[in-house]
């Protein structure tokens, strides 16, 4: 297969807003495959006046594996472009058929390059908050296999970050929610998110390290959402709230 022309395949239908086939209709790729073109399709969004400034776990809690229909997490890269200011605008013109979902982002204290345990946590992240990531897979329909996620950068479109917050001692039973016009749309715990959402930050290190991505001080990462995603509509206000951590939100146009 040639990993760099559907590199520039997924950059261009993630330019022009235009869906594409998924890739495994027609050819067969592996995991790490799929990790290689991600990394090349970003190399095409870093010579646009973009860079990274963090990294996302998906597939994190069963009702978004459920919601999908894959079976494991997967990891992708966030840039500057993608960063929506708290309580600003995004034009749903950039995307193909976009969704929201409800997370926790945490802030890196110091440069991540190995797998950490949950005990040396608080020495390598700074603080954490309420996110709101919205997602758009560049496949039809929404639809696709691991693999196809995988190289599409795991559907990463948007996010947006709430007030940071010092750690808290647990991020255990968290009352997360995603709401259109002040109506919560979807809940649950924040136990839904790996039992703990604590474990992201230890997964997150562990697949930055495996895949030689550099994890650098003041970087973030989106721990993955609590919810199924949802749809989102045009001129509404798409708010997220995690108990103690407070709210985020932004305004579709
Ligand atoms: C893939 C991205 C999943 C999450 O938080 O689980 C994700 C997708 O569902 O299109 O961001
Ligand atoms: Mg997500």
């Amino acid at each position: 297969m040639n990993k760099e022309s559907i590199a520039k395949q997924l950059d261009h239908a993630a330019t022009s807003a235009e869906a594409v086939e998924q890739i495994s209709l027609t050819q067969q790729f592996t995991e790490d495959e799929a990790y290689e073109i991600q990394a090349q399709s970003m190399e095409e969004r870093y010579t646009r006046d973009d860079h990274f400034v963090g990294l996302k776990l998906g597939f994190t809690s069963f009702a978004k594996m459920e919601q999908m229909g894959v079976h494991d997490m997967i990891w992708g890269r966030l840039t500057k472009n993608m960063w929506i200011e708290n309580g600003g605008e995004v034009s749903l013109s950039n995307f193909i058929h976009p969704r929201a979902e409800p997370e926790i982002a945490f802030k890196l204290k110091k440069d991540l390059d190995r797998e950490i345990s949950l005990e040396e946590i608080p020495e390598f992240i700074d603080s954490c908050c309420t996110a709101i990531e919205i997602i758009d897979s560049r496949y039809k329909n929404f639809k696709f296999s691991l693999e196809d996620v995988i190289a599409d950068n795991c559907s990463s479109t948007g996010f947006i970050l709430g007030d940071w917050k010092p750690l808290p001692a647990s991020l255990n039973d968290l009352q997360m929610s995603l709401s259109f016009d002040g109506e919560v749309v979807e809940s649950d715990s924040s136990n839904a998110i790996l039992d703990n959402p604590y474990l992201s930050v230890c997964n997150a290190s562990r697949l930055a390290a495996k895949y030689g991505q550099l994890f650098p001080k003041g970087s973030v990462l989106l721990a993955g959402a609590a919810t199924p995603a949802v749809f989102i509509k045009p001129n509404s206000v798409v708010s997220a709230e995690v108990e103690t951590l407070g709210g985020v939100s932004v305004k579709v146009v």
